[in-house]
């Protein structure tokens, strides 16, 4: 599984799935949510009210991960994940990690190949950038794809320079 870094916009990605970082209400909202769903149209949000009317009354918690349709999004698939609000009293990197590894399992159950992830919760959520990138990384590095597994790159798609050179950072060891 190759780990890769782009700079853009995670709309415009040809791969099987992106990740969205979404909210727990799943109804959409700003940053890269709100990209997502203006890209992609109505049929997202629909799917996303269908999932809490049956599996998830509750909204979706932080650290899990649930698929829609992509609607008009060159992927086929997104795949929303909650991440946890920055803390500075209180350590919530194991919720991060559980997004990454949580969203790798839905694509796997997709037989994704290609998944695209943003830089969640390093928004609206205030994680710092370096920190998120290298949670974001270690996760992605840490996962273990069932025997069957159909991943072959995992894409980080970065909005900005900094969050590029952050993530560029946080892989350099393993490069
Ligand atoms: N492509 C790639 N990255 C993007 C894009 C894009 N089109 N747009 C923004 N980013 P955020 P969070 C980057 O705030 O911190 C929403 O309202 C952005 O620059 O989207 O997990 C949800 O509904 C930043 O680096 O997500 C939740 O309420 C990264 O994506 C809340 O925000 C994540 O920023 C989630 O906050």
């Amino acid at each position: 599984m190759d780990i890769t870094l782009v700079q853009g916009d995670i709309t415009e990605q040809r791969v099987d799935a992106v990740v969205n970082a979404a909210n727990s209400s799943l109804m959409g909202g700003g940053g890269v949510d709100g990209a997502i769903h203006r890209a992609g149209g109505p049929e997202i949000l629909r799917e996303c009210r269908r999932l809490r009317d049956t599996s998830h009354p509750d909204g979706l918690p932080a650290g899990d991960a649930v698929a829609t349709t992509a609607g008009r999004m060159p992927a086929t698939w997104v795949i929303h994940t909650v991440g946890p609000v920055y803390s500075a009293s209180e350590d919530r990197s194991s919720t991060l990690a559980s997004c990454y590894r949580r969203s790798l399992e839905v694509a796997e159950e997709l037989n994704a190949a290609v998944v695209a992830f943003p830089a969640v919760s390093a928004g609206v959520y205030g994680w710092p950038m370096d920190s998120a990138a290298d949670i974001a990384v270690r996760s992605t590095l840490a996962f273990s794809p069932a025997s069957s597994n159909t991943l072959s790159e995992v894409r980080f798609v970065l909005f900005s320079r900094d969050a590029y050179e952050a993530f560029a950072r946080a892989l350099e060891p393993n490069s």
